[in-house]
């Protein structure tokens, strides 16, 4: 029997029976080792438990892609998992690594921080951003906010290192769009000693529940494609996952449910 199947059955079950557990949980509280990334000085650190999806681009010379700017605008890894809690709501956890100190200003030739974006459907067109801080009066921090790429600044390039503002498609943050609902975010402080090319970082976790979404996602994992991206507010670099759609059930709630339901024996006796 192929994965596919087993998450095929792991979906229709959820469906039948809600799932109640969840494997290890985030506490977003700007602390990553729930997640099992280790700032011990080595690339290993940058890794984390097994069942969350990430993407490591950790960079230390001026040239990033598409601009310039080095560890200051180092965006450098984006994590990502979900849970369905005891609540019986499921929750897309978020975690992100940058050398971007959140408290940059804008001002001059420096950029501050930009929101995290979800294209559903990966098909160019942003549909939600989540504010990772105040933009308008009533569009504020933590705000999940329904959004077309009208509703986005962009960055400086139009391609990479080509200066272009008028023309850059990198979305940066949201200045309008629908308030759908709201995120749980943490900001930490600066810390040291991240995987092996040195400089100060930053960690952002988030918390947003999957209701806000729509019909983007039904049941306990993701129905449809998307890409997740972030960047500050100059894209000077870039850091996006794309995660499979609906392959990657999460291990501890598919191993509940098929057990649950008697399916790993049927698995077994399939399999032979
Ligand atoms: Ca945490
Ligand atoms: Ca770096
Ligand atoms: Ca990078
Ligand atoms: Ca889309």
């Amino acid at each position: 029997m192929n994965k596919n199947i087993l998450a095929g059955l792991a979906l229709a079950c959820a469906a039948a029976a809600p799932i109640t557990a969840h494997s290890a949980s985030i506490n977003v509280d700007g602390n990553f080792a729930d997640w099992g990334i280790r700032n011990n000085g080595t690339a290993a650190g940058w890794t984390p438990n097994a069942g969350v999806l990430f993407t490591v681009e950790d960079q230390s010379g001026a040239y990033l892609d598409p601009g310039w700017g080095g560890q200051a605008y180092d965006a450098e890894a984006l994590y990502l998992s979900w849970q369905t809690k005891a609540d019986g709501q499921t929750y897309l956890n978020v975690g992100l690594i940058t050398g971007h100190n959140p408290d940059t200003a804008t001002v001059g030739n420096s950029y501050g921080r930009g929101d995290f974006a979800i294209d559903f459907g990966r098909d160019g067109s942003w549909d939600f951003g989540i504010l990772t801080a105040n933009r308008t009066t009533t569009l504020r921090q933590g705000d999940v906010v329904a959004t077309t790429n009208a509703n986005w600044s962009t960055g400086l390039w139009s391609t990479p290192g080509v200066y272009d503002p008028a023309n850059s498609k990198d979305v940066t943050k949201v200045t309008s769009g629908t308030d759908v609902g709201n995120a749980t975010l943490a900001i930490s402080s600066g810390f040291t000693n991240m995987g092996t090319l040195g400089g100060t970082h930053w960690f952002y976790e988030m918390e947003i529940p999957v209701s806000v979404f729509g019909t983007h996602w039904q049941g306990a994992s993701p129905s449809e494609t998307f890409d997740i991206q972030w960047t500050m507010l100059c894209a000077n670099d870039i850091v996006i996952l794309d995660p499979p759609a609906a392959a990657i059930p999460e291990p501890a709630s598919l191993a509940l449910v098929l057990s649950s339901l008697g399916l790993l024996g049927l698995a077994r006796r399939r399999k032979q």
